[in-house]
């Protein structure tokens, strides 16, 4: 279903500063001479028109939602109302990860616009990854909008009454929700209409394909996905959702905000730093210079994990006022030690769920519709698909073994020997 408000214009360059030339929060920011504010439209994912639009007296980026997937073209339709779930999604984020998403200055719902903060000179994660940059303090400020963001989402800390309010505001973003429900966890694993790959994969493709274990748990994935509401996610945490500065690290376009399982934005996240890590050698100056980025990004990826348990277990120890686990019943009856033990389960789920949503996320941004850049930009199919075919690996054990794997360090040694085998 996809009902248009009649009034509803895709923006253009030409027609912007016109057509928002009259609001007052953007004129308080560009000033009131339009013929002064100049737009450029840079939307480079999926989906929406994305502009800059710059004064002598300050930026704003606006996003409008297209009808459609920009990525496919109009016959395939999307509701305009993805909108209203990126907008509020970012205003719950900005209360609990504050200074982590963009503030908004202005929302309008029939349009499907939001202006908010540009973000400047940050540019897209993952192009910082495929040019071998590092970036300090990145893993630290994921790992705590993570927990801070997953934990204050969720029944450990939110007021009942209001977080079954946004399960059910959230449910209806049910089109999004297919999206992910059908790219991630279907479509990979048989010969959908949209899928492709490249060719030189073939063989391996066929195999996953007949790979009843991980169909079967891929499917218990999905389950969980599908099934349990734990928390308000981001829905789309990948490497194209974090801007990077040297100095600082912004999470953008939550637009599949969805309740659902803490796991899966961390480990969609994960998945998304283990392909840019099999992807170096196609990126390498020369063969081989990028070993010690490599380690950089699994020291990243270690980094995050350890910062979110931490952070998490602070939140839990600190803050827990929801009805699950409640103080009343553990610390306040003496029962300190059966707190810390449900920390440690609930961790240990978490733990687990992430390595399986990180391996269902490499394994589609490899057989299914969106592919990543890391890939898509290797020239030399050969290599290309010596890069995914590395990752493929890493991704069918994450799914299969994941109850297996104890630590991050089990991770990254197996991806190390992955990478050179
Ligand atoms: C049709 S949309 C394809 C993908 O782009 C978005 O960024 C999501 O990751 C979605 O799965
Ligand atoms: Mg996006």
């Amino acid at each position: 279903m996809n009902n248009i408000d009649p009034d509803y214009q895709p923006l253009t360059t030409d027609t912007l500063a016109a057509r928002l030339g009259p609001i007052k929060a953007l004129t308080d920011l560009l000033g009131s001479d339009t013929s002064n504010w100049n737009s450029k439209e840079v939307g480079d994912g999926n989906l929406n028109l994305v502009f800059i639009v710059q004064s002598d007296q300050g930026s704003v980026i606006v996003k409008q939602a297209l009808p459609y997937v920009r990525l496919v073209g109009d016959s395939w339709p999307l509701p305009l109302k993805r909108s209203f779930f990126e907008y509020h999604a970012l205003i719950r984020q900005a209360k609990r990860a504050p200074g982590t998403v963009p503030e908004i200055y202005y929302f309008n719902e029939i349009q499907a616009i939001i202006v908010m903060e540009f973000f400047t000179p940050h540019v897209i994660l993952r192009q910082s990854l495929m040019a071998g940059k590092t970036h300090d303090g990145l893993a630290d400020t994921l790992g705590l909008y993570c927990a801070r963001t997953l934990f204050r989402g969720s029944d450990l800390s939110m007021d009942t009454a209001k977080r079954k309010a946004d399960v059910a505001l959230f449910a209806e973003s049910v089109e999004l929700c297919d999206i992910t429900e059908t790219l991630v966890f279907s479509d990979p694993y048989f010969d959908a209409e949209r899928n492709h790959h490249t060719p030189q994969l073939d063989a391996l493709v066929a195999t996953l394909r007949n790979d009843v274990d991980l169909k079967v748990e891929a499917h218990h994935l999905k389950a969980k996905f599908c099934n349990n509401a734990e928390t308000m996610l981001h829905g789309d945490l990948h490497t194209g959702s974090v801007m990077v500065s040297d100095t600082e690290t912004k999470v953008i376009d939550p637009e599949f905000a969805l309740y659902g399982p803490m796991g899966f934005d961390i480990g969609m996240l994960l998945g998304n730093f283990w392909m840019a890590y099999f992807a170096q050698p196609g990126h390498a100056e020369a063969p081989g210079t990028r070993a010690d980025y490599q380690d950089w990004i699994l020291g990243v990826v270690d980094r995050i994990w350890t910062v979110f348990t931490s952070e998490f277990s602070r939140l839990w120890r600190e803050e827990r006022t929801g009805i699950l686990y409640e103080k009343t019943l553990f610390e306040d009856q003496g029962h300190a030690l059966a707190s810390e033990q449900a920390l440690a389960h609930r961790l240990n789920d978490i733990w687990q769920d992430t390595l399986g949503f990180a391996g269902v996320e490499i394994i589609r941004r490899t057989l299914s519709l969106a592919h990543i850049a890391e890939n898509e930009t290797i020239k030399n199919d050969e290599l290309r698909a010596d890069c995914e075919a590395r990752g493929l690996k890493l991704g069918r054990a994450l799914v299969v073994n994941r109850a297996r794997m104890n630590c991050m360090a089990s991770v990254t040694d197996l991806a190390r020997v992955i990478a050179v085998e």
